[in-house]
């Protein structure tokens, strides 16, 4: 049963080559935690530390995708889509992380790609979402290089074992977002709370995107490689346009987005002197040829994108941050989690990029793009969301921006990090107590939405 959607499509005609997809990671669906071999990750041990995700959820069991795989398959054939975008748990894979591989995690992506074909949807794996081994945790995680190195081990033995099927690959998931969230302020797992000692985080999660990306040209000869960066427009209020304010949202817009875009497709790191960086090198954590390892072509660049950021100055001037966050003055709809809805945010960042990187930026992929609304099959929210988001995208290609395909973030209801199971973000329902899948209205709007589009 699905409730049914009034809403027209939106006006817009994308080319019939534009890829629609949907968006999951392996530790918020798949569950089996523990199951067939795979090891922990960081997830499931920060999931355990009290207090530390929302009324003690976990991803134990989540949506038991692992089992529910053909269900969740064919729900993917009913929306028509072309392109799934999910993740490889990496320790259900190398379950400490390297040398010994589990031939039982690998079956189950071999299985999952197959099905996939068999329904016409292209797999586009992500090989990191966040779910690190914890037993390379305890060597350091992300802050110690070598996990570039143990990475790339990874990718080669997933792309040997699926490239024969999978071309479409993606490297990381918001770089910026894991070292900020579960390095910086330690919200999210590993649950460090390093402040600016975080930020080698980075670099050596770049270093992984850059020796992965060799590591699939190697194995596979016609892949198509990405990385999806989470990437926000800095705004202002009309109250906060002094000179201080424009350099704190420069600093903002430096850490969270250059950061990570300026090495992919420029070679070289942003000016990072509001946070102490003076030294290019880093004091050594930047490594001749590391840049060049970083900045190999690139296929496509993935964005994943919520809203804009608003930032003024520090209202003390000693903080350790070169900026604040604020609140926007427009009075926005908000979603279930309190985020703006600002589809020309969207627009904005997509010519931003191509302001700023012009040639050097390659066809661009939403890879994510989606919002948390409350419980219920009729979610006009969400497809009121996805419409307007998607015209921003139909904007930002007529100014010149090649955009090749949007993934809805997400499939289904999923943990949602420190929020476990309260942030609903499907477009299927999902009743965690019988694992009940539920199609909502904008399922159906994104069915037909798709439908159309070939039409
Ligand atoms: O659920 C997350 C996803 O894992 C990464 N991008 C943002 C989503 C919503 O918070």
């Amino acid at each position: 049963m699905s409730a049914s959607p009034p809403h027209p499509t939106p006006s817009p005609r994308f080319p019939a080559s534009f890829v629609w997809g949907v968006a999951t990671a392996s530790y918020q669906i798949e569950g089996a935690a523990a199951e067939d071999g795979k090891g922990p990750s960081i997830w499931d041990t920060f999931v355990r530390r009290p207090g530390a995700v929302r009324d003690g959820h976990t991803g134990d069991v989540g949506c038991d995708h692992y089992h529910l795989l053909d269900q969740d398959v064919e729900l993917m054939r009913r929306l028509g889509l072309d392109a799934y975008r999910f993740s490889l748990s990496w320790p259900r894979v190398l379950p400490t992380g390297s040398g010994t591989v589990e031939p039982r995690g690998l079956d189950f992506y071999d299985r999952l790609v197959d099905r996939l074909l068999e329904a016409g949807v292209t797999p586009t794996p992500t090989l990191f979402h966040w779910d690190l081994p914890q037993a390379l945790e305890d060597e350091g995680g992300w802050l110690n290089r070598e996990t570039a190195d143990r990475f790339a081990e990874f990718t080669s033995v997933a792309a040997e074992r699926l490239g024969d099927r999978v071309k479409r690959w993606i490297t990381l998931n918001e770089p910026f977002i894991h070292m900020a969230f579960g390095y910086a302020f330690g919200t999210h797992a590993p649950g460090r709370a390093l402040m600016l000692d975080a930020l080698p985080v980075a670099h050596h999660q770049l270093l992984g995107h850059g020796l992965a990306t060799a590591a699939l040209r190697a194995a596979v000869p016609d892949a198509q490689v990405l990385i999806s960066n989470n990437c926000t427009p800095v705004r202002h209020r009309s109250d906060a346009r002094s000179d201080a304010d424009l350099a704190a949202g420069s600093a903002y817009d430096a850490l969270h987005n250059r950061m990570f875009n300026d090495p992919l497709l420029l070679g070289s790191y942003p000016d990072l002197s509001a946070y102490g960086m003076e030294d290019p090198a880093w004091g050594g954590v930047v490594r001749d040829g590391d840049l060049a390892t970083i900045a190999a072509p690139l296929d496509g660049l993935g964005i994943n994108y919520y809203n804009p950021t608003w930032v003024t100055a520090p209202a003390d001037s000693a903080a350790l941050l070169p900026f604040d966050l604020a609140e926007p003055e427009e009075a926005y709809r908000r979603t279930a989690f309190d985020w703006p809805v600002v589809p020309d945010g969207l627009t904005e960042l997509l010519t931003g990029l191509k302001a700023r990187y012009g040639d050097a930026l390659p066809p661009v992929w939403i890879t994510e793009n989606g919002c948390s609304q409350p419980a219920g099959l009729d979610d006009r929210a969400r497809i009121d969301f996805l419409a307007g988001h998607l015209g921003a995208v139909a904007d930002a290609m007529a100014q010149g921006v090649d955009v090749r395909g949007y993934f809805t973030w997400s499939l289904m209801d999923n943990f949602e990090w420190a929020e476990g199971y309260h942030q609903r973000f499907g477009l299927v329902e999902v009743d965690f107590d019988t694992q009940t899948r539920t199609p909502r209205a904008s399922f159906d709007w994104y069915r037909d939405l798709i439908a159309s589009q070939r039409a």
